[in-house]
This record gives C-alpha cells, structure tokens and sequence, in this order.
C-alpha cells in the first residue's frame, strides 16, 4: 500500500512583531548556527548582514514543530541564499562547515573573548587583535590603556560572564526596590529586559523606574546611585542624565532617541546567600561572599512609561522589527519615549503596552512572546 508521507510546510508572518515567539524553541540547532553567523557579523562591523542572520533565525524561532526538509520553509521569510545553505547544510548532514570553522577560527574566539570584556566594543577589540593581543593574559601583559569600564571589565571578568539566575536577579531588584523606596517614596521599580520575558538566565538585570506623580522622577538617578554606592551595593557605574525633550527634537531622529532617558550602567556587589554561593564564586580561598552582576537602570517620567517598558523588555531583535514596522507600514516613528504619526503630524499617547500595540495596528503580543 503506497503512503504519501506528509510534511508540513510552514509559513509565518514576515515582521517579527507579528509573531508569537515563546522560549519554547523547536529548532534550536538552526538558530544557534545562523546566531553564531550573525555575531560574528556584527564583531566583524558588517551589522547589515548580522541583521539579515537575526531575521532568518528569528523566523525559524517562531515554527511551531522542527524542521527536517528545506521544502517546508516555502512560506518562512526573511530566508536569503546564504541562509539557506546554512540550513540546508544543517538539515543534511547536522552541522555547517562554515559555522564550525567559524567556531575554530582564532580571529572569532579572540572577538568573543575581548568584547566579552564589559566597556570592550568591537573596534577596540579589533584594534587589539590588530596588534596581536588575542587573550586575557596578552591584554594583561601588554597593557594597552584602560579606561575605567574596562578595568571594571576585566577585573571581574568571570563573574560578569557567569549568567544571572532568576533568584539573583530578584536578589538585585530587592536592593534597588530598597534604594528607590528610599530616596523617592512611591517610586516603582519594573524588572524589564530578558527577565521580563521570561528568560531563567541573563547577561544582566535591567530595571525601569519611575513615580506615578509625573515630575517626581526627575533627578532620581544620582540620589539612587549615591545610595547605592553608600551602602557598598556598587563596584562600578556611568549615569547618564536625561536629554530627551518631546517639543525641542520631535520625531527627526529617531534613532537617537534610544538612550536619552536617565540610565545608569553598572556593576554590583551582590552578597551571595548562603547556600548558592559556591558555584564558580570561588577562588583559592573557596567561596566568596559576593558576585559581581551587570546592572541596567533607566528611570522614566510616568507620562513616557509605556513606550520605555516596551522599549526596553526586548527582545533586541523584536524592538528593531517594531521600528521598522512602525516606520514601513504605519508612516509612524517609534521610540522608547513616544510614537509620532507622520500622517496626523501628532504624537500619539499611550499608558499601556496593550494601547501601543492597538495604535500600530497590531495584535498585542506579550513579553513572554517577544522572545525573537
Ligand atoms: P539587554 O539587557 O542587552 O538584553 P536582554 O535583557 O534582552 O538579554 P540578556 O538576558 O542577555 O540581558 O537589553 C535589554 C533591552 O533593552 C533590549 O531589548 C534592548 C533594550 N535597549 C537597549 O539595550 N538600549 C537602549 O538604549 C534601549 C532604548 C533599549
Ligand atoms: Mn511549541
Ligand atoms: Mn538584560
Ligand atoms: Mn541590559
């Protein structure tokens, strides 16, 4: 008797905002390989083809069952030539040979190892390799200056490349809650970033905050900090002050907008509790009392909420797909601050992410579906 076997052939919506993409990620193997080839774009500075690479392995994040022919992905986007070699090299004999000689590749592992270093971006560590220093001990016995990120970087190197669990990261939040209850009374503290999303592990803890009496938040960040920093909680930070004015820039640069909030990038001295402190902490003399952890915080004023919170819970890769959608198909500009309409010339408000999504035209995805 003759069977037709069948296989699905998926398809997908082609923004990554217009999907669902739980952690739940049925094609792992693919993805790794075409994230490994994106990152090493993106070390390389070729940040166009590094976002080609998070398109195609974004979509296939988003399948709901795992692929085994190339004949499936007919209705799968964002899937270029060199994509699809790579999968197709995958699928037929498990692996890549571009992506595992990438693996081996010293030049690669060198990228890896420097930008791992926290204040190291990839032209430092491309003028680094450029004068020979490939490793940590290279850079320590040839040292090259340091700037004070990089000193921090390096002196906790280990720690700060260790992940993040779920409960140190609610470990960090009970000490900011502290120092924000403390400063500024009716302050509320939102944990964002991967965590919002569900994620167990991250590279760091990423916090919003802001007080529901708009204008009270303003100068919050320093006195934050010098609590802090009082308390011992701090091994390094850079504050950034707020220089985003609706009125004064309007939607002409977009881009910028980014980072104008109050931030605040630093590294904690997190006490580690007893009984979850020797995994790695240790050093000669056995476990030590404390991890260093990367710390994000971004304070908003109340009326910018929204649009900071769904800026900033991620991922990376969804924020970008946002924009573009926004930008592409709604004439629209979106920000972490604000969302303009360029067909009403006017800024549209929003006190809720649900609203955001509403006034974009798209269905409303939650931050545990964010995950592309
Ligand atoms: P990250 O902390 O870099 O990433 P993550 O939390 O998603 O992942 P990990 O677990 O590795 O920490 O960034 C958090 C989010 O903040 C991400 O969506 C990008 C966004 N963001 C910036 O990084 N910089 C900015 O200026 C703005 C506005 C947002
Ligand atoms: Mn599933
Ligand atoms: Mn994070
Ligand atoms: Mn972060």
């Amino acid at each position: 008797k003759l069977q037709t076997e069948e296989v699905e052939v998926f398809s997908t919506p082609s923004y990554a905002c217009q999907r669902r993409t739980t952690l739940d990620n049925h094609n792992a193997v693919l993805t790794d390989a075409l994230s490994l080839l994106a990152e090493n774009a993106e070390l390389s500075g070729e940040d166009g083809r590094g976002v080609a690479f998070r398109r195609a392995a974004a979509a296939l994040k988003a399948l709901p069952l795992p692929v085994t022919r190339l004949t499936q992905l007919g209705g799968v986007p964002c899937l270029g030539g060199h994509s699809l070699r790579v999968i197709k090299d995958v699928l037929e004999s498990g692996a890549s040979p571009e992506v595992e000689a990438l693996r081996r590749s010293e030049r690669f592992k060198a990228l890896k190892v420097l930008t791992g270093i926290f204040g190291v971006g990839v032209k430092t560590a491309g003028r680094w390799i450029g004068e020979g220093i490939l490793t940590l001990r290279q850079l320590r016995d040839s040292g090259p200056t340091l700037n004070r990120a990089q000193r921090a970087g390096l002196r906790h190197y280990d720690d700060l490349n260790r992940p993040v669990g779920r409960a140190e990261a609610a470990a960090v939040a009970a000490v900011v809650e502290a120092a924000a209850g403390s400063v500024l009374p009716g302050a509320r503290v939102t944990l964002i970033g991967g965590f919002r999303r569900g994620k167990q592990t991250g590279h760091d803890v990423d916090f919003l905050i802001t007080h529901p009496e708009e204008g009270r938040e303003a100068g919050l960040m320093p006195k934050l900090v010098s609590w802090l920093d009082s308390q011992g909680f701090l091994l390094y930070q850079k504050t950034n002050s707020n220089s985003y004015l609706e009125a004064a820039e309007g939607p002409a640069r977009p881009a910028s907008n980014m980072d104008r909030f109050e931030r605040c990038f630093s590294v904690f001295k997190l006490p580690e509790e007893a009984g979850r402190g020797g995994a790695g902490a240790g050093g000669e003399g056995g476990p030590r009392p404390w991890r260093a952890v990367r710390v994000d915080l971004v304070v908003s004023p109340v009326s910018q909420f929204a649009f900071a919170l769904l800026g900033w819970t991620g991922s990376k890769l969804f924020e970008r797909e946002l924009r573009r959608w926004a930008g592409h198909e709604m004439n629209m500009c979106l920000s972490s601050h604000a969302l303009y309409d360029h067909r009403q010339s006017r800024y549209l408000r929003a006190s809720s992410e649900e609203e955001i999504f509403a006034h974009l035209g798209l269905e409303y995805i939650p931050p545990s579906e964010r995950n592309a």
